[in-house]
């Protein structure tokens, strides 16, 4: 049988996850009248608001900003209760548009993919899952998430361990009553650092095992003001748009047109102080230089330093919580609410596992090279297989030929970060080599599948079936990708932006450090030229 005698795929799409990503893709190509499909390991919707209930889990995106843009009837309607959106509400709005736009008949839900292979004779990929399930679909669109793969380091003796072992990513969702425990964190990245405040105020003990310290700026949440509200949503469709060509996806965030160094010290500090005041990740975007040059990197992270000095009364303490080994904002900055403080209290004890490694969790606890400490629970906050991590948990093939896998064995290539060469018809929604984690997910992964919905449309109207990223532009992009991150600091941090954080990850700057806005006007220009870059074939 020919390719023309074929019959038809079921399905137009299977897409691979039901978070934001997964939602909107859903709803957007069903909107255009294709046939999609949804597989989430979950058992409801939300992705990451779905796992992540650890105590203090929050958003770092203000409320108003990190929600969909896409239905102005849905931003107008709904309320956001605070400035930073606590993870319940968030999972609540996840639910509550998954309802709205009717989304849910076509998710399979407690349903993890495992392999997806593409048959070039037919054009058509074939998906797997771990409950035995084989779909058929034209095209394949991947939205796991950047950072939905938990990693647990696997210190020996972790099966002996006689009290409960806790990861941040995948938190009961009954909740834990840590009342009396003497618990143990290991990790103080910004999970960890959401959540020990919390469970020190819960606890009879904290020890918190920390091996770098990170810059942290505080969140100062707090109910949600109704007149910021109502003028935000009168403002809405402008915001959104300021937001879309802006680079962080964020429109509150400031556009800087000095460098820190250009001003001076009194001025600078001034701005600084202002900045802290409103609190929040952009903070770092106060100076157009802080994140590109060192001189001016420095007077920004040693006005956070003298923050933290100030807020920790032990100097030896503060000491240790003073990060030092890499650039502010290079490692993802963190926005707490009393975190610092929470050092301050007599229930809390900092251990530096970077002098003395963790060796090994006991029945009773945790050993570092120094001691051990008795623990009745742990609490891994030690992060994810950023970015890449979901993806490569697919077994993807072309024809039987080599897995996704092993084409990224030395890191991540793609195309705009939206296709990889020699994988036609597979669309990654805020993959390697785009924005993502750098910007306000919710506008990326907006950008990402109207870029891909006008694309299937594109086809369906040429009559193409089999598209693919070329190897030419691949290169390019990845030079780029590459070169753009070079100008910047952050390369030379050892964080999960650079995939130091798994042993034996290919250290590679995964996201596109560009620019949101730049890269929006990339993609669109390469739509505009009947998809540049990609070859198309009937
Ligand atoms: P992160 O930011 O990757 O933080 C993980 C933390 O765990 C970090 O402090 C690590 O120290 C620490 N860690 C990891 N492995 C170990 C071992 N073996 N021993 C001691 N400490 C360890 O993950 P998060 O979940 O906090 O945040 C992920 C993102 O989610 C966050 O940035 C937001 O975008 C949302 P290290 O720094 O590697 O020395």
């Amino acid at each position: 049988m020919n390719a023309s005698e074929h019959p038809a795929p079921a399905l137009d799409v299977v897409i691979v996850g039901a978070g934001f990503g997964g939602l909107y893709a859903i709803h957007k190509l069903r909107q255009q009248g294709l046939k999609v499909r949804a597989f989430e390991a979950g058992d409801g919707v939300g992705g990451t608001w779905y796992w992540n209930r650890y105590p203090g889990a929050r958003c770092d995106v203000e409320s108003m900003e990190y929600s969909y843009s896409f239905s102005e009837e849905l931003q107008q309607e709904w309320r956001w209760s605070e400035r930073y959106a606590p993870q319940p509400e968030i999972l609540r709005y996840a639910n509550h548009v998954a309802d709205r736009f009717g989304l849910r008949d076509a998710i399979t839900f407690g349903t993890r993919v495992t392999r997806a292979a593409f048959d070039s004779a037919h054009s058509t990929w074939t998906v797997q899952t771990d409950k035995g399930e084989s779909v058929t679909a034209r095209f394949f669109v991947v939205a796991g998430g950047c950072l939905s793969l938990p990693r647990m380091p696997d210190f020996p003796g972790r099966d002996s361990f006689q009290g409960k072992l806790y990861h941040t990513g995948t938190w009961p969702h009954e909740g834990v009553d840590f009342s009396g425990m003497r618990v143990g964190v290991i990790g103080t990245g910004s999970s960890g650092i959401q959540a020990i405040p919390r469970i020190a105020e819960q606890a009879r003990h904290v020890t918190v095992f920390q091996r770098t310290a990170n810059f942290s700026l505080p969140a100062w949440n707090k109910a949600m003001p109704e007149d910021y509200e109502a003028w935000f949503k009168a403002y809405y469709a402008a915001r959104r748009e300021k937001a879309r060509y802006s680079s962080a996806g964020i429109a509150n965030h400031p556009t800087p047109d000095k460098g820190a160094l250009e001003v001076s010290d009194e001025e600078r500090q001034k701005v600084y102080e202002a900045g802290w005041l409103h609190g929040g990740p952009g903070f770092t975007r106060i100076y157009k230089d802080i994140l590109s040059n060192e001189k001016a990197n420095q007077t920004m992270a040693e006005f956070v330093r003298n923050k933290i000095r100030a807020k920790v009364k032990d100097p030896a303490v503060a000491a240790l919580l003073t990060p030092t080994d890499h650039a502010i904002g290079t490692k993802r900055i963190c926005v707490d609410t009393d975190y610092y403080e929470t050092y301050n209290r007599d229930n809390v004890l900092l251990v530096n596992v970077r002098e003395h490694p963790i060796e090994q969790i006991t029945p009773r606890g945790l050993r570092t090279t120094e001691k051990e400490y008795e623990l009745d629970a742990i609490v891994f906050a030690t992060g994810y297989d950023a970015v890449t991590g979901a993806i490569l948990n697919i077994d993807i093939r072309v024809d039987g030929g080599p897995s996704l896998a092993e084409k990224w064995a030395q890191g991540p290539k793609t195309y705009l970060g939206l296709m990889t060469a020699g994988y036609p018809n597979l669309f990654m929604v805020t993959g390697p080599g785009s924005p993502s984690v750098l910007t306000n997910m919710i506008t990326s992964i907006e950008q990402h599948i109207e870029w891909i919905s006008d694309c299937l449309r594109y086809l369906g109207q040429k009559g193409i079936r089999r598209m693919e990223a070329r190897t030419d532009y691949e290169e390019a992009w990845v030079r780029h990708v590459n070169d753009v991150a070079d100008t910047t600091l952050f390369p030379r941090a050892n964080s999960w932006y650079t995939g130091a954080n798994i042993p034996g990850k290919p250290r590679v700057f995964l996201p596109y450090v560009g620019g949101h806005g730049v890269y929006r006007m990339k993609c669109a220009d390469v739509a505009f030229k009947g998809y540049e870059g990609f070859t198309l074939q009937p």
